[in-house]
């Protein structure tokens, strides 16, 4: 089972800006603990960040051939991105949406998710702990699917 982990922009700053919103750790670090529980699981899990609407399009489209399911924190593109969720739709695979923060408890434009329909779930709040819970919530219902 492979998993394609989509981190978007500004995620790469994790660590060195905004700990009390964003927490410390960095996305180095995140990746590791995602890739360590990946392996628990049985799971490969390949990850991927970037600043560009287009690149995280292409990056879905390519996990038509190469993943079962996504783990996506689409960060500012979530409330923006008609683009971003009309590639999941389109790729037809399962994906769970995650957030450091709780964007409900944030200010009003980032109350509206335009991703979050194109998902099976949201983890929002948790930190990093969101993506492992992501990770194997996806797990379940990937092998649910077997
Ligand atoms: O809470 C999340 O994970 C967000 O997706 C993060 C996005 C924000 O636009 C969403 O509303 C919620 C922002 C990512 C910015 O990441 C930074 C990390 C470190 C320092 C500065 C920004």
């Amino acid at each position: 089972m492979r998993v394609l982990v989509l981190h978007g922009p500004n995620l790469n700053l994790l660590g060195s800006r905004q700990p009390e919103i964003y927490g410390e750790a960095t996305l180095a670090e995140i990746d590791s603990a995602i890739v360590a529980r990946g392996a628990e699981l049985g799971v490969e899990v390949r990850s991927a960040q970037s600043n560009s609407e287009g690149a995280l399009v292409d990056a879905i489209q390519g996990a038509r051939d190469a993943a079962d399911g996504i783990v996506i924190n689409p960060a500012g593109y979530s409330h923006t991105s008609v683009a971003i969720r009309d590639a999941l739709l389109a790729v037809a695979l399962p994906a769970v949406e995650v957030h450091l923060s709780n964007p409900s408890a944030r200010e009003e434009f980032r109350h509206v998710d335009l991703v979050a329909g194109a998902c099976l779930g949201v983890v929002a709040g948790f930190g990093p702990n969101g993506y492992l819970v992501a990770l194997e919530q996806l797990v379940v219902r990937l092998r649910a699917a077997d």
